[in-house]
């Protein structure tokens, strides 16, 4: 299965994650995808038409996104306990903390993004501190960009 991906993408590492645990990581071909929001990548656009990654093109040949589709697809192709426990309680539980970390991720990487994007006159320090107080982000040294 193709999965898109990039190395610094926290998304893909939660699908890696989530393959490696269920134990069908070497299934998954990576297919490296530079992308951004001022410069998308067209090739990864034409499968996933919101142009991010993760994207993962299934053994049916769908065209699977985002992060939480492709874990739960993933969940769905092993015998066993799954990683989202499929009903009760405890199944929101897991769901509610999947949002929790994925609002983290979404944090970082807008701040990333702010900072390594957008020109230096542009940049608005309150938009970055809010991103990442609140524990919504493991603080960042802006001097990294
Ligand atoms: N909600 C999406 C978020 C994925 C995401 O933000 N991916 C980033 C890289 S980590 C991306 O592709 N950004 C490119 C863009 O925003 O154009 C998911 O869970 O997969």
């Amino acid at each position: 299965m193709k999965l898109w991906y990039a190395s610094a993408s926290p998304f893909v590492r939660k699908v890696l994650a989530a393959a490696h645990e269920i134990g069908i990581a070497d299934q998954l071909e990576p297919v490296a995808a530079g992308t951004s929001p001022v410069k998308p990548n067209m090739e990864l656009v034409a499968d996933n038409p919101v142009g991010k990654i993760p994207a993962l093109v299934s053994r049916d040949g769908d065209v699977l996104y985002d992060s939480s589709v492709i874990c739960a697809y993933l969940d769905s192709l092993h015998e066993g306990q799954t990683l989202i426990p499929a009903e009760g309680p405890e199944r929101f539980k897991a769901l509610t903390l999947e949002s929790l970390g994925d609002a983290i991720m979404d944090a970082a990487i807008l701040a990333r993004y702010e900072v390594t994007l957008r020109p230096d006159d542009k940049q608005w320090a309150d938009w970055i501190d809010g991103l990442r107080e609140g524990g919504k982000v493991i603080p960042m040294k802006r001097a990294a960009k």
